[in-house]
């Protein structure tokens, strides 16, 4: 059976972005693939987060995962920061990665430019080789991840080989690991601004709307999402990104393309259209808000976490020592 390793940080509540992006598609994998699923708080911390909150989104990330649907009888769900070898596999990998490689990470440039006020941490540097070693401790064929992911993705794919190049004399050491796209919504854009990604940490909260608004909020955001005058509800992201990227999401919702979608609402005004939007996503996030509360009173959620943890362990270590002793670390075992 083929290994899926995918993450999400919390970094604030998710948003459908990464609903649709990511956490959709593990529950259709759980069944066909050994799944790898992680709470990536050690890159939430690559900019600055409230203490309190951080451990609040912490649990309530997994909380989430299972909410979707998640089952964990069939899937590894921890929590990054109880993983050690995550941190320690990152610096072998950052032994084995150029300055250069990581400085022309637009994921990189972005925040960097975001955050330039506070200072840019080191570690935002640093992020994909904690991304990469995330990856390939757990030997994954398959990373199910959004199109902002690509890049980070490829440089995976460039370590890997460099690794198996410069270490593997009697065979590969590491697995190959290949992104997985959705078909829709693999980016989906901020409603405030459409050209921009939607991003949980967005400082303008109408740009997203988080799998925990209220349907209320849920209506409202999507009411004062940014169209265009045309009145026209059609595809095309270049020249009516707004309403494009609508479509997208009402698509990704609700499984209808968005072909159908355009011909359903040919000749009707944005006010339709928005409201049945609304009304599509509140039926969507309702139940997985739902069991999202329930899980949060749970204890069992705790123990699915630390079962997960123990696991991962047990997994990332072995690779993480067959790493070490490709490079000649320690004493020979
Ligand atoms: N807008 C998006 N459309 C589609 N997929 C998305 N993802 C994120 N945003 C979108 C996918 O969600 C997964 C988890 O992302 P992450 O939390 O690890 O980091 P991110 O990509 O930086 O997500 P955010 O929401 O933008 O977080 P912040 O604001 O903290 O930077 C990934 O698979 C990602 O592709």
């Amino acid at each position: 059976m083929q290994t899926i390793f995918s993450g999400i940080q919390p970094s604030g509540v998710p948003t459908i972005g990464n609903y649709i992006g990511a956490m959709k598609q593990f529950v259709d994998l759980q069944n066909d693939f050994d799944c790898y699923f992680c709470v990536v708080d050690e890159h939430a911390i690559t900019v600055p987060q409230k203490r309190l909150e951080l451990r609040q989104q912490i649990r309530g990330l997994a909380a989430l995962y299972l909410a979707v649907g998640l089952d964990p009888a069939k899937v590894t769900l921890f929590i990054q920061s109880e993983v050690p070898a995550h941190t320690e596999g990152a610096w072998l990998v950052q032994c084995n990665t150029y300055i250069g490689e990581l400085e022309r990470m637009t994921q990189f440039k972005d925040k960097s430019a975001k955050n330039e006020k506070q200072g840019v941490s080191a570690a935002l540097l640093t992020y994909p080789p904690l991304m990469v070693a995330d990856i390939v401790l757990y030997h994954a064929h398959l990373v199910p991840v959004g199109e902002d992911q690509r890049q980070h993705l490829e440089l995976t794919r460039d370590f890997v080989e460099r690794f198996n190049n410069r270490y593997g004399e009697n065979g590969p050491i590491l697995t190959l690991p290949e992104a997985k796209f959705v078909k829709e919504g693999a980016r989906v854009m901020s409603l405030a601004e459409p050209t921009q990604k939607m991003s949980k940490s967005d400082k303008n909260v109408k740009g997203f709307i988080s799998m925990l608004d209220e349907p209320a909020v849920i209506r409202k955001k999507i009411k004062s999402a940014v169209t265009d005058s045309s009145g026209v509800i059609e595809y095309d992201p270049e020249n009516k990104p707004g309403v494009s990227n609508l479509l997208s999401i009402y698509a990704a919702c609700t499984g209808e393309s968005i072909a159908s979608l355009v011909a359903r609402y040919e000749g009707k005004g944005y006010g339709e259209f928005k409201t049945d939007l609304g009304e599509a996503v509140v039926g969507l996030l309702e139940p997985i808000q739902e069991k999202y509360h329930a899980w949060m009173a749970s204890e069992e959620l705790d123990t699915i976490l630390d079962t997960g943890a123990e696991k991962a362990r047990a997994v990332s270590n072995k690779t993480l020592n067959q790493m070490k002793n490709a490079m000649g670390l320690g004493r020979k075992k």
